[in-house]
């Protein structure tokens, strides 16, 4: 049996054994801090879920082509991202992303590629109404940014006051009725693109105060040429061999007790890991990455159940799906400096109840396709991006039902009706992960940034030098200002080591002197 306060305090062991649970970039990045920054944490493993590392890190290849089933771009790749600064140091970024000024870059996440927008009418809008009514909604979407703090918000979501303000606004248009049903239709591609970015259903869920919390960094968002995933396995490949154990999916995590490990240098440890094969893993510390959406579904997760105000923040917090779909085709219909494909349904309006049928209208929710560049590496690829619950929907249709209401979709708004269809098709389906449930989180309009503190607090809850912390939560929806992204997910990882490293440096390095 291991002595006790062998570190100078009795309440830390001398070789703490640490477990973290998920290896996506959180809980990797959480490993590669703990077993660089101190020595003392050479007891560490991770235990995953599923057979791979990466978690919402996930590319995948449709044909030859390797493309992103989960996150897409680094969000504004400059020196304070630290994605941006891992993936340099592994080599996984192209020139152009690399460039100075590709760094300093500031649009604010929203850069201006090359579009055209079609119309339900068969037809291509003028890109004079479509970028009229584009920086007006940009404006809008500005002006919703200025509420943090401000005691008493006029409405209680980013969707209701982006509504208010285009009723406002609509007072001032001199426009005949039907380009004023046109400009509420492009308003309205705008909302189902930000729902895409928040990854909500609507943008009545997000919460109007906290929406200027989430911070944007400089930097042209940048993508990795031969996958995200590069990053996690460079990541996973400089952690000794044997620290992920793959599926082992953890069913219960009991803590604040004491269990004893029947092994010939077994001890007591305060938490013991239950994986759902009924195997047992005991620690002095876990660092628990999973996604937000499983822990919205897993009541028993934790032996004692959570604090309230931890409850609470889980229930509250917006967690929804953003999925993509894949479409590759023999040729091009789209011109080829195209970028950006977005596609307007001239009877909607945010100003309108949704459709209801999700049946006959879900692929209406897809605001636009981004198209996959450069074509020498791509060939002819487009990526639709579709948020909410017609995207949950979409996800229990087949490849065939998906490919057919698109093709016809394509036909109607290209005027074209012997339009090809895609000879390929990849989709997403996040919300039917069972260790996912969904894609992101956000600040719904039951929350506020103080429940991502809670949610980020470690347990027990009057943890302290004497009684250290045993259950740690990082993963991005405990970010405060970055969550939804892979830099802000690193950095909560990065948190919950540094925490267990100080915790341990302190009595190494002070003249502590334990109470014997
Ligand atoms: C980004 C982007 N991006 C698109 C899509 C998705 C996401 N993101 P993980 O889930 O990775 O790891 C947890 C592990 O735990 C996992 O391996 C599980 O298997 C395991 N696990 C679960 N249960 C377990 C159990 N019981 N036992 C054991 N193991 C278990 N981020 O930076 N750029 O372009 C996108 C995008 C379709 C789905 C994204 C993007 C989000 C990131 O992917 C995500 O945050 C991190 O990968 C999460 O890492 P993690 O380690 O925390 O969890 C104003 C304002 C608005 C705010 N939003 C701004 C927009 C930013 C979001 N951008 C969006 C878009 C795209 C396209």
């Amino acid at each position: 049996m291991e002595p006790p306060g062998a570190r100078g305090n009795p309440a830390l062991p001398a070789r703490p054994r640490v477990l973290i649970v998920g290896a996506g970039v959180a809980g990797l990045g959480a490993a590669q801090r703990l077993l660089r920054g101190s020595r003392c944490f050479a007891d560490l493993c991770l235990l995953e879920a599923s057979g791979r590392v990466g978690g919402r890190i996930r590319s995948g290849r449709l044909g030859n082509k390797v493309v992103e089933i989960g996150a897409h771009w680094i969000h504004g790749p400059s020196p304070k991202n630290p994605v941006f600064q891992l993936a340099s140091e592994y080599g996984l970024l192209d020139e152009d992303a690399m460039a100075e000024e590709n760094q300093q870059v500031e649009v604010g996440g929203h850069p201006i590629l090359p579009s055209v927008c079609y119309s339900s009418r068969g037809q291509l809008l003028s890109s004079d109404i479509v970028d009229s009514v584009g920086a007006l909604f940009s404006t809008l979407l500005e002006n919703a940014h200025k509420f943090q703090h401000v005691a008493e918000v006029p409405v209680p979501s980013v969707g209701e006051y982006l509504k208010k303000a285009i009723i406002q606004e609509m007072k001032e248009w001199p426009d005949d009725e039907e380009t004023k049903q046109l400009k509420l239709a492009i308003l309205n591609m705008h909302f189902k693109l930000e729902c895409c970015v928040s990854g909500t259903h609507s943008m009545d869920l997000v919460a109007l105060e906290p929406f200027a919390e989430y911070t944007m960094l400089p930097g042209l968002d940048c993508t990795f040429p031969n996958g995200y995933e590069g990053l996690t396995n460079c990541m996973m490949a400089s952690l000794p061999k044997g620290a992920v154990l793959f599926n082992k999916p953890v069913k219960t995590v009991h803590w604040g007790g004491s269990y004893l490990e029947e092994t010939p240098t077994g001890r007591y440890f305060p938490v013991q890991v239950e994986c759902e094969n009924g195997e047992k893993f005991f620690a002095d510390h876990v660092i628990i990455t999973v996604p937000l959406g499983f822990l919205k579904e897993q009541e028993t997760f934790f032996s004692p159940p959570l604090p309230s105000q931890k409850t609470a923040a889980i229930q509250q917090l917006g967690f929804g799906t953003n999925n993509k779909i894949y479409l590759e085709f023999e040729q091009p219909f789209w011109e080829p400096d195209c970028q950006i494909l977005e596609v307007v349904w001239e009877d909607e309006s945010p100003l309108a109840e949704p459709p209801v049928d999700l049946q006959a209208t879900w692929f209406q929710k897809i605001p636009g396709f981004i198209v996959l560049h450069p074509p020498e590496r791509y060939g002819y690829i487009l990526c639709g991006f579709i948020a909410g619950k017609e995207s949950e929907f979409m996800e229990t249709l087949t490849d065939a039902e998906v490919l057919s209401a698109l093709t016809q979709a394509f036909r109607r708004v290209t005027g074209n009706p012997k339009l090809g269809p895609p000879k390929n098709i990849l989709r997403s389906k996040w919300h039917s992960e069972p260790y996912t449930k969904g894609s992101y989180s956000y600040v719904s309009v039951d929350s506020s940034g103080d429940d991502i503190d809670a949610l980020a607090q470690p347990l027990p809850e009057e943890a302290s030098n004497s009684k250290p912390p045993q259950v740690l939560f990082a993963g991005e929806a405990t970010h405060r200002t970055f969550y939804s992204t892979t830099h802000g997910a690193l950095l909560s990882g990065w948190r919950e080591a540094n925490r267990l490293i100080c915790l341990y440096d302190i009595f190494e390095s002070s003249n502590y002197t334990p109470k014997l």
